[in-house]
Formats: structure tokens, C-alpha cells, sequence
């Protein structure tokens, strides 16, 4: 498929290595992908679900131990531990690389390598970047057709460029003491071994579109983020981007996809996907800041997406979909999940494989963590954008998280630099998209925690250095916002959902200078008649409840920044020390 000899000498070195039976480039032609299709299914890899109700949807189960991120796992190989920073698992180069060619070592023996080439971003875009995965799984290069852009287009597209991401992933035999998620930054190389779970194998995702896009975004001035983008449409047509940041499993596929509440949609309001996990962003030649969505598909978590929370993503879920560890109704051929509806499939097959009756069955029919790949295509609500090469420009950045306690429902940061800290401080409870305990507090900076390429504080510093190239009035404005705040009794205080579009709009409002705000310690905050609750049960004692900032308990947070930015010594930029000396001195007046 190429002459570019960078590919050639790498794919021989990869094929000396692990030693497979065949290798088949994948071309990205439909013919191609129904071939492999049918073999993934006559090997039981896959398990074609209903024809009529679902159709070209395929069902999923990844082995028991294999069921999210492992970020215990995930090593960032910098040439100085320093570069990959306190938060990072780092190992020298040398020695990692000498460590995994043990075990890739004749790791496809008697298998087939798929070598597939793909476009993070749409082909031939100035923000696009190319990448080329080895693999032996099916399962991989069909969810890569969805998740990316693949093909001869891209090879041709890359030409004798030798500037590609090399990303080798081996199935073997998906034993957890042997898995290891790798990024060599310098190298822009990514190994894989011992997985076969999405965000552990799609090489393209947090792997490359995060650890080794941010780090490229330091050393080229431009940024790689956890990010959802959307676009919010007014009754006049006119529509406003808005980039937000939360960590996994925190809804930002359901915000993405947002309906706003019927007495908005009556006015003519309008919200639009461009993106629902990652965004790449880029100064314009007009000075302000624009984004693209890398990505072609949806990743989504399916448990809890209805009708009702999220009609948007559910009926991109109808077609060409691969559903991973959720649950099988066996008298269809259909899928369900936990939120699904209220009636789980009385003959039913548990993401485990295990046959149950779903209704009187205890416990989870699907894995907390399953997933469902969808085409963007698919979606209701794709903006008109999602393949413009040059991006959206953004109007605010949104940064937030799962706080039972702290955080109001929203916040503006005074300025960029305000806005950087804020993004900073983030801390979210945990959630299932990685192993380990769940509704844990930890600090979660910008929802990058588990995806930065670097040295974090670094991070720090180049956040602050795009700031410093965009004029005040061209740069995005900086929010916080936190759908999951709780009364003392435990329950939820905002209904989130569709009703974060009231959110939406004073953020958007307050970018063109039309809605008005009040000084807080920790920043502008909304008075209760600035956020408009119109056919809501919620009175104004709950919303002021939800606006309310707790001096004690923020006190009690600036301890734990305090303690959670000292890991980075002198690298911390002194801006970020600043930041949290004022806020602390508002906070004690
Ligand atoms: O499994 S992924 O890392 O791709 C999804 C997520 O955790 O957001
Ligand atoms: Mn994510």
C-alpha cells in the first residue's frame, strides 16, 4: 500500500518481533471490514446482534479482568523520570522497550498482524495527525473504522512523510500482570500488550489523541484535551462553541448531545455535537481559539443512556454500532443495559457470558463500564462542522467535575490565568472508566490526570503560555460548573441533563458581556435571578443552596491543593502559586 520507507523498516522490525503468520493491510474499503466481520463472528470474537432492529451491529465481551483502563499500567517513558512528572508511572526507555520485547516476542505466532492507518482529525486537515496501529485483533480494527478515520486515503495522505505515530498493540494472552500501556513520547511510539479493552487498545484515543497529542501540542504551541465540543444555536441561527472538561464517565457524552428543555426548544435554541471526548485546539489567524474533534466515532458508556437522558446517543447507538460488555437479550438479539429502560430481558445473557433471567436477577446485567462504539455520522445532532478541516472557534472553556460538597452548580474564572488554576484544582469522585475504588475524591487537573504526556506542572505552564498568545478579548472565556452537587440528605440539588442547557446560557451570555455576575472568593458567580429555572421544581432556597460557597469546606480544599501542587516542587509555574495564595486570602476574609 506505501513505499515510504519509515513505514516499511518499522512494520519489518514489528513483524521480526512478534512474528505473524500474515499481515493485511487494511485499506479501509467496506468490502474489507464485512470480510473481517464474518471471520470475528465465525470465531466468536464477535456476535452479530438483530439484523432488522440493530443493523450492523456487532455484541462484544472482553475477558473478566479486562473491563477498563488500567492506569496502574499506563507508563509514560520519558528520557528523565522529570519529564513524565510525579503523577505519571514512568520507566527509562531503554529499559521498557528491552521489558516489552520479551513479552512481544513472538506474541502473534500463528496469528494475523492488521496494520491500519489512520487520521486523528479529518484527512488532510492542518490540525490532522496520522498514526499507523499493528494489531491482531479484529475487534481493534473494527472499532478503529468507526473511532478514526482509516485507509489508503491516510496512507496516501501521509506519503513519504516519516512523521506518523508508531502503535503496536498485541492481544497475547490478556494475562493483567503482564499488561502495559506505553507511551514513548520522543519516540511518538505507543505498545500495548495484554489488553484487549477499548481505551487500553484504541490506540488512537487516550493514547495517542491525549498522551502523545498534549505532549506534541507543548513542543508545537497548540493543546490536546480531555474535551467535549458543542455548539449551542440561538433563536436568531447564530451558534456559539463551547469546549468542556471532565473526567471519564462524568457525562460529557450527555452534554455533548444535550436537549435543551421544551421551553428553550419552542424559542428556536438548538444544540449541536462536533465532539464528545477530545478536542484539539489551535490559535486561527484571527487570534482566536478553534477546535476539532480528532475522533469519527463515539466511545460511549452505556449504562444509564435512555430515551430520556440521552436520546441523542442512544439512537446513534441503532447502526453500525459495536457493543462492548454490555448485556444480550436473548430472545431478539438485542442489547441492554442498567438505565436502559425499567425491563431488563427476563432471558438474558450477563456481560460475563453467564445465562440469567434479567428480572429477577441481583446485581449487573452490564458491566458498570460497557461501552458502546458508535459512528459520529450517526448522531441526530452531528453539527454541520464536525468535518470542517479548520475547526470551530471557541467561546468558553468549561472545566468541572463529580463534587458532592464543594463546588456551586457554576463559576467564572476572573481571567485566563484565574481560569488555568482553576482547571488545575479540579478534583472529581471516581468513576468506573478505570479500575480501582469507586467515589474516591482525587484531584483530576483540566480531567487530564490520567492522559497527560508530560510533566504535569509543565502542563501548567504551557496552558498559561496559550493564554499569554491570545488577546484577552479573542480568548475563551473560563468557567467551572458541577451538575452533582448534594443536599445534606443526600440527594442531587440540579436535575442536570437537558437542564444544564440554563447553564449554557449564562456562560454564553456572560462571553458577550450580557449577563451579570457577582464577585466570590473564588470567582464570578451567578445571583439566583441570573439562572433561569422556568418550568423547574426548584426553589429559590435549593438554587441559592447551589450557588452557595462553603469558606470551611474550600479552606479544607485549599489544604488538599496545597499538599496535591507540592509534589511538583519548583517546577509548579509561580503563576499557579499565586493563584492559590489569593484564593486562599479571599477566602479567609
Ligand atoms: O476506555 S476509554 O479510555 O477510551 C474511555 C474513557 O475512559 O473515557
Ligand atoms: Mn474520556
Amino acid at each position: 500500500m506505501t513505499n515510504n520507507k519509515t513505514v516499511l523498516d518499522w512494520l519489518k522490525e514489528m513483524t521480526d518481533m512478534c512474528k505473524p503468520s500474515s499481515v493485511i493491510w487494511i485499506d479501509g474499503s467496506e468490502a474489507q471490514l464485512e470480510e473481517l466481520r464474518a471471520e470475528a463472528v465465525s470465531t466468536g470474537e464477535m456476535i452479530k446482534l438483530n439484523e432488522e432492529k440493530l443493523p450492523g451491529c456487532y455484541y462484544h465481551r472482553t475477558a473478566e479482568n479486562d473491563v477498563a483502563r488500567v492506569e496502574d499500567r499506563t507508563f509514560i517513558c520519558t528520557p528523565t523520570e522529570e519529564e513524565a512528572g510525579p503523577i505519571n508511572n514512568w520507566m527509562a526507555p531503554d529499559k521498557m522497550y528491552a521489558k516489552l520485547r520479551a513479552l512481544y516476542d513472538g506474541s502473534m505466532v500463528g496469528r494475523t498482524m492488521y496494520v491500519i492507518p489512520y487520521s486523528m482529525g479529518p484527512v488532510g486537515s492542518p490540525f490532522s495527525k496520522i498514526g499507523i496501529e499493528l494489531t491482531d485483533s479484529i475487534y481493534v480494527v473494527l472499532n478503529m473504522a468507526i473511532m478514526t478515520r482509516i485507509g489508503k486515503a491516510v496512507i496516501d495522505e501521509l506519503g513519504d512523510n516519516p512523521d506518523f505515530v508508531k502503535c503496536l498493540h498485541a492481544k497475547k494472552d490478556v494475562n493483567p500482570d503482564e499488561r502495559y500501556i506505553v507511551q514513548f513520547p520522543q519516540d511518538s511510539t505507543i505498545w500495548s500488550i495484554n489488553s484487549a479493552y477499548g481505551g487500553n487498545v484504541l490506540l488512537g484515543k487516550k493514547c495517542f489523541a491525549l498522551r502523545i497529542a498534549s505532549y506534541l501540542g507543548k513542543n508545537e504551541g497548540w493543546m490536546a484535551e480531555h474535551m467535549l465540543i458543542l455548539g449551542l444555536e440561538n433563536p436568531q441561527g447564530e451558534v456559539k462553541y463551547i469546549s468542556a472538561a471532565f473526567p471519564s464517565a462524568c457525562g460529557k457524552t450527555n452534554l455533548a448531545m444535550l436537549i435543551p428543555p421544551e421551553y428553550l426548544r419552542e424559542k428556536g435554541y438548538k444544540v449541536w455535537t462536533v465532539g464528545d471526548d477530545i478536542a484539539w485546539l489551535r490559535i486561527g489567524p484571527d487570534g482566536r481559539l478553534y477546535a476539532i474533534n480528532p475522533e469519527a466515532g463515539f466511545f460511549g458508556v452505556a449504562p444509564g443512556t435512555s430515551e430520556k437522558t440521552n436520546f441523542n446517543a442512544l439512537e446513534s447507538t441503532k447502526k453500525n454500532t459495536i457493543f462492548t460488555n454490555v448485556a444480550i437479550n436473548n430472545d431478539d438479539m438485542t442489547v441492554w443495559w442498567e438505565g436502559l429502560d425499567k425491563n431488563p430481558p427476563k432471558n438474558a445473557t450477563e456481560w460475563t457470558g453467564k445465562q440469567v433471567d434479567g428480572t429477577t436477577y441481583e446485581g449487573n446485567l452490564a458491566h458498570p463500564n460497557s461501552r458502546f462504539t458508535a459512528p459520529a455520522i450517526n448522531c441526530p445532532c452531528i453539527s454541520k462542522e464536525f468535518e470542517n478541516p479548520d475547526g470551530v472557534p471557541i467561546s468558553a472553556i468549561v472545566f468541572g467535575g463529580r463534587r458532592a460538597k464543594t463546588a456551586p452548580l457554576v463559576y467564572q474564572a476572573r481571567d485566563w490565568e484565574h481560569g488555568v488554576f482553576v482547571g488545575a484544582t479540579m478534583a472529581s469522585e471516581t468513576t468506573a472508566a478505570a479500575t480501582g475504588a469507586v467515589g474516591v475524591v482525587r484531584r483530576d487537573p483540566m480531567a487530564m490526570k490520567p492522559f497527560v504526556g508530560y510533566n504535569m506542572a509543565d502542563y501548567f505552564g504551557h496552558w498559561l503560555e496559550m493564554g499569554k498568545k491570545m488577546d484577552a478579548d479573542k480568548a475563551p472565556k473560563i468557567f467551572h460548573v458541577n451538575w452533582f452537587r448534594k443536599s445534606d440528605d443526600g440527594k442531587f440539588l440540579w436535575p442536570g441533563f437537558g437542564d444544564n442547557m440554563r447553564v449554557l446560557l449564562w456562560i454564553l451570555d456572560r462571553c458577550e458581556g450580557k449577563a451579570d455576575a457577582v464577585e466570590s472568593p473564588i470567582g464570578l458567580l451567578p445571583t439566583v435571578d441570573d439562572i433561569d429555572t422556568t418550568g423547574l421544581d426548584i426553589s429559590k432556597e435549593e438554587l441559592q443552596e447551589l450557588l452557595s460557597v462553603d469558606k470551611k469546606v474550600w479552606l479544607e480544599d485549599v489544604e488538599n491543593q496545597k499538599e496535591y501542587f507540592a509534589q511538583f516542587g519548583d517546577r509548579l509555574p509561580a503563576e499557579i502559586k499565586k493563584q492559590l495564595e489569593i484564593l486562599e486570602a479571599n477566602l479567609s476574609k
